[in-house]
C-alpha cells in the first residue's frame, strides 16, 4: 500500500511499511543551556519548537508500528573516534571531552549527550551512537536500514544544517528518499535552516523532499 504526501518540489509516493522516522541528535547538549551548541556561541531556544511536532510524529510511528530511530551525536571518553581536527578548532573549554555542567561535552554516557526528556526512546526503538554528523558514517545504519526493508527516512531531529542536512546526503548517495519534516527541523540560524531547505528540494529535489509534521498526519493510513 502507497500513499502520497504533499511535499516540495512535489508530492512524494511511499509504502509506510518501508518507510523510518529518523529523530536526529534531540540531544540536551543541543537543546538545553550550557551544553555544546550553547558553549558555540548559540541560542538554543531556536530549536525547542521542533519538540512537540516530533513528539506528535512519534506517536504516530509507535501507534502503526513504524521503524523508529533516534541518534546521537557523541565520543567515546577517551576520544579514540574523535577526529583532532574535530576538537581543535575551538577554544579549550569549549571543546569536545571538555568538562561542562552537564557533564564532559558529547561524551556518550553523560548527562548532556542524552536524548532531550521529552522524546525518551522507548524500548525497542534503535538508539544509533555516531561519532559524526552524517548518521551514516562509521555506524551500522545502511545495514539496519537494509535489514528492516527501508526505503523511505522521515527525517527530524537538529540542526537542520548540519546533522540533518549531513544525513539526508548521505542518505540520497546510497539509494533512500529522504524526507524533511520542516517544522520538526531546526537551526541554530532561521536563514541557514531556510537555505538548507531550499538546496534539498532544489532542481526537483536533488536530495530530497520537504514536507510538515500536519502532511505526514493527514497521510499516514489510519
Ligand atoms: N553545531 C550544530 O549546528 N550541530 C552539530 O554540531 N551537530 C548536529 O547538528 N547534531
Amino acid at each position: 500500500m502507497h500513499i502520497t504526501i504533499p511535499a516540495e518540489p512535489h508530492p512524494v509516493t511511499i509504502d509506510p511499511a518501508a518507510t523510518a522516522l529518523m529523530i536526529i541528535d534531540m540531544q540536551k547538549d543541543f537543546l538545553y543551556p550550557a551544553g555544546f551548541g550553547a558553549l558555540l556561541g548559540n541560542d538554543v531556544t531556536l530549536l525547542q519548537r521542533t519538540i512537540e511536532p516530533i513528539q506528535q510524529i512519534l506517536t504516530l510511528a509507535r501507534a502503526h508500528g513504524t521503524l523508529v530511530i533516534h541518534t546521537r551525536e557523541g565520543h567515546l571518553p577517551d576520544l579514540s573516534d574523535c577526529p583532532p581536527t574535530k576538537r581543535d578548532r575551538w577554544a579549550a573549554g569549549t571543546r569536545i571531552g571538555d568538562p561542562g555542567p552537564m557533564g564532559r561535552i558529547l561524551i556518550r554516557g553523560e548527562a548532556g549527550h542524552g536524548i532531550i526528556d521529552e522524546l525518551a526512546p522507548q524500548a525497542g526503538e534503535i538508539v544509533l551512537d555516531k561519532p559524526g554528523k552524517s548518521s551514516f558514517y562509521a555506524t551500522d545504519l545502511e545495514a539496519i536500514l537494509h535489514q528492516h526493508g527501508i526505503l523511505n527516512l522521515l527525517v527530524t531531529g537538529v540542526t537542520t544544517d548540519v546533522c540533518c542536512n549531513a544525513t539526508v546526503i548521505a542518505a540520497n548517495d546510497r539509494g533512500f528518499n529522504a524526507i524533511v519534516l520542516e517544522d520538526c527541523v531546526s537551526s541554530y540560524n532561521p536563514a541557514r535552516h531556510a537555505a538548507t531547505l531550499e538546496a534539498i528540494k532544489a532542481q526537483g529535489g536533488i536530495f530530497g523532499w520537504v514536507t510538515d509534521s500536519a502532511a505526514v498526519q493527514q497521510s499516514w493510513p489510519t
